[in-house]
């Protein structure tokens, strides 16, 4: 990949890069649509990621290598969907009194877009990153997080932080449980012994922008306006661990009731899911990915047809121990964990099945857990 952007790049903008980095998407192995409720969460960087490229220049201009289309800021036309996060940045950190240098910056990747594997935090962790370093603004890794969900949240999305924290500080063969009440983070090794994490991408893609995400972000706030008229002192709906469910169910109804109930049970299994990997409980672990997807089909209703063919698959295969939809939902990806040994077997079955009952095939494959966003040498 590092060696495609070069060529690209060289015969693009005429001259060398200075500096290529790479950002990660992730995986989350437990803890979805917690973040925005300030609970915990479980994401891991994985090894597809999306590279930049970039030179000084005259003028600033944004290229996507993958679309063969560019951006100038500035353009106001023509204005390819893309460019959305890289305007997110520059505007949010020229509002915070930053500047840069002119440049020419290319990006691609082997990271599939939409597939509920953040391709969108990748791009603005990457992008910010690399700006930082290139510009000497040298701000602290926590703050530079802290502008990358702000620049992201611009571009439409309610959206949490879990990916841009995981992105930013991920570690090779570790997850990183988030504590997102205080934004910080501990690392959890997660690999076990025998076993690989599998993911299968639907094809079924969502732009969060367009999903029934920011509905499900405004309906959790709704509940807690509600619940804070009883109890003030409630800063999030992970903070409602406490209250009687009789009392939760009288002041909400059945559908809020169902998604606080989820999000709290979600914590739980963060926290159980940390156990069960520090022990090695494999079976565990799996029943935790199976009973998570449960929770965000019947409860928080943002699971699709294809994703539940994907999971019920698992759980007929008897060869993988569990499987779960990852982010946002409503298409995107699942996560599955099989045994080593029959990992092509477990990859072939599930694609066939696929392919006999939506006509085409998922991609499928298994995740190597990385460092997050850094500069590449080349
Ligand atoms: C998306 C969002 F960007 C995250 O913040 C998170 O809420 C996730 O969906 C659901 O867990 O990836």
């Amino acid at each position: 990949m590092v060696q495609q952007i070069l060529q690209h790049f060289k015969v693009w903008a005429g001259c060398a890069p200075i500096m290529i980095y790479r950002a990660p998407g992730r995986l989350n192995l437990i803890g979805e649509h917690t973040d925005y409720n300030q609970g915990y969460c479980l994401p891991a960087a994985i090894q597809q990621s999306v590279y930049f490229a970039l030179a000084p220049a005259h003028e600033t201009v944004v290229r996507s290598m993958d679309h063969g289309d560019q951006w100038y800021p500035g353009q106001s036309i023509g204005v390819p969907d893309w460019a959305i996060y890289f305007k997110g940045v520059m505007e949010w950190m020229k509002d915070k009194g930053y500047s840069w240098p002119y440049f020419k910056l290319m990006f691609g990747g082997d990271l599939p877009v939409g597939a509920g594997l953040s391709s969108s935090s990748a791009i603005v962790c990457g992008f910010i990153a690399l700006l930082d370093e290139f510009s000497s603004w040298n701000v602290p890794t926590d703050q530079l997080t802290r502008f990358a969900v702000k620049a992201e949240q611009a571009s439409g999305v309610d959206g949490g932080m879990m990916d841009q924290i995981c992105i930013m500080n991920g570690k090779k063969d570790h997850a990183l449980f988030i504590q997102c009440s205080d934004w910080t983070h501990r690392f959890v090794p997660i690999h076990l012994e025998g076993f690989r994490w599998l993911i299968a991408d639907t094809g079924v893609r969502h732009r969060l922008i367009d999903s029934d995400y920011n509905k499900r972000s405004f309906a959790c706030k709704s509940i807690l306006r509600k619940l804070k008229t009883v109890f003030p002192e409630l800063q999030s709906l992970s903070d409602c661990k406490g209250i009687a469910a009789e009392t939760i169910r009288s002041l909400t109804d059945a559908t809020e009731y169902a998604y606080l109930s989820y999000v709290l049970e979600e914590n739980q299994r963060v926290l159980e899911m940390v156990n069960a990997l520090h022990e090695h409980q494999v079976e565990r672990v799996g029943n935790l990915l199976l009973e998570g997807h449960q929770g965000l089909k019947n409860k928080y209703q943002v699971s699709c047809d294809e994703l539940d063919f994907l999971v019920a698959f698992s759980r007929q295969s008897g060869v993988a121990r569990g499987a779960r939809m990852m982010g946002g939902g409503f298409g995107g990806s699942t996560v599955h964990l099989v045994p080593v040994d029959q990992l092509e077997t477990y990859k072939c079955g599930m694609a066939n099945a696929y392919q006999n009952k939506f006509g085409r095939s998922p991609l499928i494959f298994p995740a190597d857990i990385v460092d997050g966003v850094a500069r590449i040498d080349f």
